[in-house]
Protein backbone atom coordinates (compact mmCIF):
# COMPACT_ATOMS: atom_id res chain seq x y z
CA UNK A 1 0.00 0.00 0.00
CA UNK A 2 2.65 2.07 0.38
CA UNK A 3 4.03 1.63 -2.95
CA UNK A 4 0.37 2.64 -4.19
CA UNK A 5 0.99 5.89 -2.29
CA UNK A 6 3.90 6.78 -3.97
CA UNK A 7 2.69 5.83 -7.44
CA UNK A 8 -0.11 7.56 -6.78
CA UNK A 9 1.70 11.32 -6.10
CA UNK A 10 4.31 9.98 -9.14
CA UNK A 11 1.49 9.74 -11.46
CA UNK A 12 -0.51 13.06 -10.38
CA UNK A 13 2.46 15.06 -10.71
CA UNK A 14 2.98 13.09 -14.28
CA UNK A 15 -0.29 14.33 -15.24
CA UNK A 16 -0.11 17.64 -13.81
CA UNK A 17 2.72 18.24 -15.47
CA UNK A 18 2.07 16.81 -19.16
CA UNK A 19 2.55 20.20 -21.24
CA UNK A 20 0.53 19.46 -24.17
CA UNK A 21 -2.16 16.93 -25.01
CA UNK A 22 0.18 14.56 -27.00
CA UNK A 23 1.99 14.38 -23.68
CA UNK A 24 -1.43 13.67 -21.97
CA UNK A 25 -2.08 11.14 -24.19
CA UNK A 26 1.54 9.61 -23.55
CA UNK A 27 0.67 9.53 -19.83
CA UNK A 28 -2.75 8.20 -20.05
CA UNK A 29 -1.83 5.09 -22.12
CA UNK A 30 1.80 4.71 -19.17
CA UNK A 31 -0.83 4.58 -17.22
CA UNK A 32 -4.57 3.29 -17.89
CA UNK A 33 -3.49 1.40 -21.54
CA UNK A 34 -3.60 -2.05 -22.06
CA UNK A 35 -0.12 -2.46 -20.80
CA UNK A 36 -0.19 0.61 -18.23
CA UNK A 37 1.17 0.87 -15.21
CA UNK A 38 -2.30 0.36 -13.24
CA UNK A 39 -3.84 -2.01 -15.48
CA UNK A 40 -0.93 -4.03 -14.84
CA UNK A 41 -1.40 -3.67 -11.27
CA UNK A 42 -4.74 -5.16 -11.65
CA UNK A 43 -3.49 -8.11 -12.91
CA UNK A 44 -1.39 -8.86 -10.31
CA UNK A 45 -4.12 -9.35 -8.22
CA UNK A 46 -4.85 -13.04 -8.89
CA UNK A 47 -1.80 -14.02 -7.37
CA UNK A 48 -3.25 -12.74 -3.69
CA UNK A 49 -5.18 -14.09 -1.05
CA UNK A 50 -8.98 -13.72 -1.13
CA UNK A 51 -8.89 -10.86 1.53
CA UNK A 52 -5.82 -9.08 0.81
CA UNK A 53 -7.13 -9.36 -3.03
CA UNK A 54 -10.41 -7.57 -2.19
CA UNK A 55 -8.78 -4.90 0.14
CA UNK A 56 -6.38 -3.98 -2.57
CA UNK A 57 -8.37 -4.21 -5.48
CA UNK A 58 -10.91 -1.51 -3.45
CA UNK A 59 -7.64 0.52 -3.59
CA UNK A 60 -6.70 0.28 -7.29
CA UNK A 61 -10.38 0.82 -8.27
CA UNK A 62 -10.36 3.74 -6.37
CA UNK A 63 -7.25 5.18 -7.86
CA UNK A 64 -7.76 4.46 -11.09
CA UNK A 65 -11.05 6.50 -10.97
CA UNK A 66 -9.10 9.41 -9.40
CA UNK A 67 -6.34 9.16 -12.09
CA UNK A 68 -8.71 8.78 -15.20
CA UNK A 69 -10.60 12.22 -13.58
CA UNK A 70 -7.32 13.69 -13.24
CA UNK A 71 -6.38 13.20 -16.76
CA UNK A 72 -9.80 14.38 -18.20
CA UNK A 73 -9.35 17.27 -15.77
CA UNK A 74 -5.88 17.89 -17.29
CA UNK A 75 -7.28 17.62 -20.62
CA UNK A 76 -9.81 20.54 -20.25
CA UNK A 77 -7.59 22.51 -18.90
CA UNK A 78 -5.13 22.03 -22.29
CA UNK A 79 -7.56 22.40 -24.29
CA UNK A 80 -8.88 25.86 -22.90
CA UNK A 81 -5.75 27.13 -22.40
CA UNK A 82 -4.47 25.98 -26.26
CA UNK A 83 -7.66 28.22 -27.45
CA UNK A 84 -6.80 31.32 -25.20
CA UNK A 85 -3.32 31.31 -27.08
CA UNK A 86 -4.82 31.08 -30.59
CA UNK A 87 -6.98 33.56 -29.55
CA UNK A 88 -3.84 36.16 -28.13
CA UNK A 89 -1.85 35.01 -30.80
CA UNK A 90 -3.77 34.90 -33.67
CA UNK A 91 -5.69 37.78 -35.71
CA UNK A 92 -8.21 37.51 -38.77
CA UNK A 93 -8.18 40.44 -40.46
CA UNK A 94 -11.79 41.39 -41.04
CA UNK A 95 -10.97 44.02 -43.58
CA UNK A 96 -9.56 41.94 -46.39
CA UNK A 97 -11.72 41.68 -49.47
CA UNK A 98 -13.40 38.20 -50.23
CA UNK A 99 -10.96 35.38 -52.37
CA UNK A 100 -12.60 35.74 -55.88
CA UNK A 101 -14.54 32.69 -56.66
CA UNK A 102 -13.34 30.65 -59.37
CA UNK A 103 -15.51 32.45 -62.20
CA UNK A 104 -18.58 30.15 -64.32
CA UNK A 105 -19.18 30.66 -67.69
CA UNK A 106 -22.18 30.73 -69.58
CA UNK A 107 -22.62 27.82 -72.00
CA UNK A 108 -23.22 28.86 -75.55
CA UNK A 109 -26.23 26.89 -75.78
CA UNK A 110 -27.82 28.92 -73.04
CA UNK A 111 -26.40 32.39 -74.33
CA UNK A 112 -27.98 31.69 -77.96
CA UNK A 113 -30.99 30.39 -76.40
CA UNK A 114 -31.76 33.93 -74.20
CA UNK A 115 -30.36 35.90 -77.75
CA UNK A 116 -33.34 33.83 -79.83
CA UNK A 117 -35.54 34.27 -76.88
CA UNK A 118 -34.42 38.35 -76.51
CA UNK A 119 -35.42 38.53 -80.34
CA UNK A 120 -38.58 36.80 -80.25
CA UNK A 121 -39.86 38.28 -77.07
CA UNK A 122 -39.22 41.84 -78.24
CA UNK A 123 -41.63 41.04 -81.10
CA UNK A 124 -44.24 39.95 -79.10
CA UNK A 125 -43.84 36.38 -79.05
CA UNK A 126 -44.54 34.72 -75.45
CA UNK A 127 -42.22 31.23 -74.06
CA UNK A 128 -43.73 28.20 -73.39
CA UNK A 129 -42.43 25.16 -72.30
CA UNK A 130 -43.60 21.61 -72.19
CA UNK A 131 -42.96 18.01 -71.34
CA UNK A 132 -39.33 16.02 -72.83
CA UNK A 133 -41.67 13.05 -72.54
CA UNK A 134 -44.42 13.17 -74.65
CA UNK A 135 -47.02 10.71 -76.42
CA UNK A 136 -47.47 9.50 -79.42
CA UNK A 137 -50.82 12.22 -80.05
CA UNK A 138 -48.77 15.23 -79.15
CA UNK A 139 -45.82 14.06 -81.37
CA UNK A 140 -47.06 12.83 -84.03
CA UNK A 141 -50.26 12.61 -84.87
CA UNK A 142 -51.55 15.86 -84.18
CA UNK A 143 -48.82 17.19 -86.61
CA UNK A 144 -50.42 15.37 -89.63
CA UNK A 145 -47.53 12.49 -89.25
CA UNK A 146 -50.12 9.49 -88.80
CA UNK A 147 -48.64 6.17 -87.35
CA UNK A 148 -47.41 5.24 -91.16
CA UNK A 149 -46.66 8.62 -92.51
CA UNK A 150 -42.99 8.13 -93.95
CA UNK A 151 -42.18 11.09 -91.94
CA UNK A 152 -42.29 8.87 -89.30
CA UNK A 153 -38.41 7.51 -90.46
CA UNK A 154 -37.24 11.21 -90.48
CA UNK A 155 -37.16 11.81 -86.23
CA UNK A 156 -35.47 8.20 -84.85
CA UNK A 157 -37.31 8.26 -81.82
CA UNK A 158 -36.24 6.79 -78.49
CA UNK A 159 -39.49 5.28 -77.37
CA UNK A 160 -40.05 4.55 -73.61
CA UNK A 161 -41.05 1.05 -71.85
CA UNK A 162 -44.95 1.87 -70.57
CA UNK A 163 -46.87 -1.10 -68.22
CA UNK A 164 -50.19 0.64 -70.23
CA UNK A 165 -48.93 0.00 -73.13
CA UNK A 166 -49.43 3.31 -74.46
CA UNK A 167 -46.13 3.96 -75.72
CA UNK A 168 -44.42 6.99 -74.33
CA UNK A 169 -41.02 8.88 -75.81
CA UNK A 170 -38.95 11.44 -75.84
CA UNK A 171 -40.17 14.32 -77.75
CA UNK A 172 -38.36 14.69 -81.44
CA UNK A 173 -39.00 18.31 -81.83
CA UNK A 174 -40.43 21.23 -79.70
CA UNK A 175 -43.42 21.44 -82.00
CA UNK A 176 -45.85 19.33 -78.85
CA UNK A 177 -45.36 22.30 -77.12
CA UNK A 178 -47.34 24.56 -80.18
CA UNK A 179 -49.98 21.44 -80.38
CA UNK A 180 -50.79 21.59 -76.17
CA UNK A 181 -50.92 25.34 -76.37
CA UNK A 182 -53.43 25.64 -79.35
CA UNK A 183 -55.53 22.78 -77.15
CA UNK A 184 -55.15 25.60 -74.58
CA UNK A 185 -55.41 28.63 -75.86
CA UNK A 186 -57.68 30.94 -78.16
CA UNK A 187 -56.05 32.30 -81.11
CA UNK A 188 -54.62 35.09 -81.96
CA UNK A 189 -51.07 34.19 -80.30
CA UNK A 190 -47.67 34.33 -80.93
CA UNK A 191 -45.52 31.62 -79.19
CA UNK A 192 -42.38 29.95 -79.08
CA UNK A 193 -40.78 27.03 -77.71
CA UNK A 194 -37.05 26.76 -76.67
CA UNK A 195 -35.76 23.37 -75.52
CA UNK A 196 -34.47 19.97 -75.70
CA UNK A 197 -35.15 17.31 -77.92
CA UNK A 198 -34.22 13.76 -78.59
CA UNK A 199 -33.47 11.53 -81.68
CA UNK A 200 -31.49 8.23 -81.99
CA UNK A 201 -29.07 9.41 -83.85
CA UNK A 202 -25.38 9.76 -83.16
CA UNK A 203 -22.35 11.21 -85.70
CA UNK A 204 -20.98 14.14 -86.55
CA UNK A 205 -23.26 16.53 -86.94
CA UNK A 206 -26.49 14.61 -84.65
CA UNK A 207 -25.66 14.24 -81.18
CA UNK A 208 -28.69 12.39 -79.51
CA UNK A 209 -30.07 15.20 -77.66
CA UNK A 210 -30.06 18.58 -79.15
CA UNK A 211 -31.74 21.90 -79.19
CA UNK A 212 -34.56 23.56 -80.61
CA UNK A 213 -36.88 27.10 -80.99
CA UNK A 214 -39.94 27.06 -82.61
CA UNK A 215 -42.43 29.32 -83.11
CA UNK A 216 -45.81 29.68 -84.12
CA UNK A 217 -48.14 33.02 -85.04
CA UNK A 218 -51.41 32.24 -85.17
CA UNK A 219 -54.37 34.75 -85.95
CA UNK A 220 -57.09 34.53 -88.73
CA UNK A 221 -54.77 36.39 -91.76
CA UNK A 222 -51.32 35.97 -90.83
CA UNK A 223 -49.71 34.56 -93.98
CA UNK A 224 -46.61 34.51 -95.87
CA UNK A 225 -45.37 37.83 -96.20
CA UNK A 226 -45.83 38.28 -92.23
CA UNK A 227 -43.09 34.99 -92.51
CA UNK A 228 -40.91 36.43 -94.59
CA UNK A 229 -40.60 40.07 -92.83
CA UNK A 230 -40.78 38.18 -89.25
CA UNK A 231 -38.34 35.54 -90.24
CA UNK A 232 -35.58 37.87 -92.35
CA UNK A 233 -36.04 40.30 -88.88
CA UNK A 234 -34.95 37.88 -86.88
CA UNK A 235 -31.75 36.59 -89.26
CA UNK A 236 -30.66 40.05 -89.15
CA UNK A 237 -30.87 40.61 -85.40
CA UNK A 238 -29.33 37.58 -84.87
CA UNK A 239 -26.42 37.82 -86.79
CA UNK A 240 -25.91 41.46 -85.84
CA UNK A 241 -26.16 42.29 -89.81
CA UNK A 242 -27.81 45.36 -91.30
CA UNK A 243 -29.36 43.36 -93.99
CA UNK A 244 -29.38 39.98 -95.51
CA UNK A 245 -30.38 38.47 -98.56
CA UNK A 246 -32.53 35.41 -98.20
CA UNK A 247 -34.24 33.10 -99.86
CA UNK A 248 -37.16 30.53 -99.46
CA UNK A 249 -36.69 27.50 -100.86
CA UNK A 250 -39.55 25.10 -101.29
CA UNK A 251 -39.28 22.30 -99.13
CA UNK A 252 -41.61 19.48 -97.19
CA UNK A 253 -42.98 19.16 -93.85
CA UNK A 254 -46.21 17.02 -93.24
CA UNK A 255 -46.95 19.79 -90.64
CA UNK A 256 -46.92 23.13 -92.92
CA UNK A 257 -48.16 23.60 -96.34
CA UNK A 258 -46.33 25.46 -97.94
CA UNK A 259 -43.00 24.80 -96.58
CA UNK A 260 -39.86 25.84 -96.95
CA UNK A 261 -36.41 26.26 -96.01
CA UNK A 262 -34.55 29.84 -95.26
CA UNK A 263 -31.14 30.39 -96.57
CA UNK A 264 -29.05 33.80 -95.98
CA UNK A 265 -26.47 35.30 -98.54
CA UNK A 266 -22.77 34.10 -97.00
CA UNK A 267 -19.09 34.14 -97.89
CA UNK A 268 -16.74 31.77 -96.93
CA UNK A 269 -13.22 33.31 -96.74
CA UNK A 270 -10.03 31.15 -95.98
CA UNK A 271 -12.29 28.70 -93.98
CA UNK A 272 -13.94 32.07 -92.49
CA UNK A 273 -17.99 32.39 -92.81
CA UNK A 274 -19.04 36.07 -93.14
CA UNK A 275 -23.18 36.09 -92.90
CA UNK A 276 -24.80 38.88 -94.44
CA UNK A 277 -23.17 39.02 -97.89
CA UNK A 278 -22.03 37.02 -100.83
CA UNK A 279 -22.37 34.48 -103.21
CA UNK A 280 -22.69 31.39 -100.84
CA UNK A 281 -26.44 30.70 -99.51
CA UNK A 282 -26.27 28.79 -95.94
CA UNK A 283 -29.65 27.01 -94.66
CA UNK A 284 -30.49 28.46 -91.35
CA UNK A 285 -34.25 27.58 -90.60
CA UNK A 286 -37.60 25.88 -91.80
CA UNK A 287 -40.59 27.14 -92.01
CA UNK A 288 -44.00 27.08 -93.39
CA UNK A 289 -47.89 27.96 -93.21
CA UNK A 290 -49.39 25.36 -90.70
CA UNK A 291 -51.31 22.90 -92.28
CA UNK A 292 -55.00 22.75 -92.66
CA UNK A 293 -54.99 19.17 -90.88
CA UNK A 294 -53.05 20.58 -88.15
CA UNK A 295 -55.25 23.36 -87.04
CA UNK A 296 -58.13 20.44 -87.62
CA UNK A 297 -56.31 18.08 -85.29
CA UNK A 298 -56.81 20.33 -82.53
CA UNK A 299 -59.99 21.38 -82.74
CA UNK A 300 -59.37 24.80 -84.78
CA UNK A 301 -61.46 25.94 -88.67
CA UNK A 302 -58.88 25.93 -90.76
CA UNK A 303 -61.28 28.58 -92.56
CA UNK A 304 -61.30 30.82 -89.79
CA UNK A 305 -57.54 30.84 -88.88
CA UNK A 306 -54.26 30.49 -90.71
CA UNK A 307 -51.04 30.93 -88.99
CA UNK A 308 -47.02 30.36 -89.58
CA UNK A 309 -44.55 28.25 -87.60
CA UNK A 310 -40.80 27.51 -88.25
CA UNK A 311 -38.09 25.61 -86.17
CA UNK A 312 -34.35 25.73 -85.86
CA UNK A 313 -31.49 24.06 -84.28
CA UNK A 314 -30.00 26.01 -81.40
CA UNK A 315 -26.48 24.65 -81.84
CA UNK A 316 -26.19 25.27 -85.48
CA UNK A 317 -27.60 28.36 -85.13
CA UNK A 318 -24.17 28.92 -82.14
CA UNK A 319 -21.96 27.08 -83.88
CA UNK A 320 -22.64 29.69 -87.32
CA UNK A 321 -22.80 32.96 -84.79
CA UNK A 322 -19.96 32.26 -82.91
CA UNK A 323 -17.28 29.85 -85.43
CA UNK A 324 -17.89 26.39 -82.83
CA UNK A 325 -16.58 23.91 -85.06
CA UNK A 326 -17.49 20.57 -84.00
CA UNK A 327 -21.22 19.60 -82.37
CA UNK A 328 -20.08 17.45 -80.08
CA UNK A 329 -17.92 19.17 -78.33
CA UNK A 330 -21.26 21.44 -76.54
CA UNK A 331 -21.79 18.21 -74.73
CA UNK A 332 -18.28 16.91 -73.45
CA UNK A 333 -18.15 19.36 -70.15
CA UNK A 334 -14.82 20.20 -71.16
CA UNK A 335 -13.97 23.20 -69.16
CA UNK A 336 -11.23 24.69 -71.25
CA UNK A 337 -13.58 24.97 -74.48
CA UNK A 338 -16.44 26.17 -71.92
CA UNK A 339 -13.40 29.02 -70.95
CA UNK A 340 -12.95 29.71 -74.38
CA UNK A 341 -16.02 29.92 -75.96
CA UNK A 342 -18.56 30.88 -72.76
CA UNK A 343 -19.63 34.46 -71.97
CA UNK A 344 -19.64 35.89 -68.94
CA UNK A 345 -22.60 35.73 -66.68
CA UNK A 346 -24.70 39.31 -67.20
CA UNK A 347 -23.09 39.66 -70.12
CA UNK A 348 -26.48 41.02 -72.00
CA UNK A 349 -26.35 39.92 -75.27
CA UNK A 350 -25.79 42.57 -77.84
CA UNK A 351 -29.09 42.75 -79.86
CA UNK A 352 -32.51 43.36 -79.49
CA UNK A 353 -32.25 47.33 -79.64
CA UNK A 354 -28.78 46.61 -81.58
CA UNK A 355 -26.60 47.16 -84.94
CA UNK A 356 -29.50 46.27 -87.13
CA UNK A 357 -32.22 49.09 -86.06
C1 LIG B 1 -47.01 23.25 -85.20
C2 LIG B 1 -47.12 23.46 -86.56
C3 LIG B 1 -45.99 23.61 -87.32
C4 LIG B 1 -42.39 23.88 -86.97
C5 LIG B 1 -41.39 23.80 -88.09
C6 LIG B 1 -39.49 23.36 -89.14
C7 LIG B 1 -40.25 23.82 -90.17
C8 LIG B 1 -38.10 22.90 -89.28
C9 LIG B 1 -36.17 21.95 -88.21
C10 LIG B 1 -35.14 23.00 -88.21
C11 LIG B 1 -33.82 22.40 -87.87
C12 LIG B 1 -35.91 21.14 -87.01
O1 LIG B 1 -33.82 21.49 -85.50
S1 LIG B 1 -34.18 21.13 -86.81
O2 LIG B 1 -33.71 19.89 -87.30
N1 LIG B 1 -37.52 22.48 -88.17
O3 LIG B 1 -37.56 22.91 -90.35
N2 LIG B 1 -40.16 23.34 -87.94
S2 LIG B 1 -41.76 24.26 -89.60
O4 LIG B 1 -43.66 23.72 -87.51
C13 LIG B 1 -44.74 23.56 -86.72
C14 LIG B 1 -44.64 23.36 -85.38
C15 LIG B 1 -45.77 23.22 -84.61
C16 LIG B 1 -48.24 23.08 -84.38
Amino acid sequence: MEDVGQLRSQLLAEIASAGDLAALEQVRVATLGKKGRITELMKSLGALAPEARRAAGQVLNALKTELADAIEARRAELERTGLETRLATESIDATLPARPEPAGAIHPITQVMAEIIAIFGAMGFDVLEGPDIEDDFHNFTALNIPPEHPARQMHDTFYLATAEGASKLLRTHTSPVQIRAMQALKPPYRIIAPGRTYRCDSDITHTPMFHQVEGLWLDRATHMGHLKGCLIDFVRRFFEVGDVPARFRPSFFPFTEPSAEMDVACAREGGELRIGAGGDWLEILGCGMVHPKVLANVGLDPEAYQGFAFGLGIERAAMLKYGIPDLRTFFESDLRWLRHYGFAALDVPSLVEGLSR
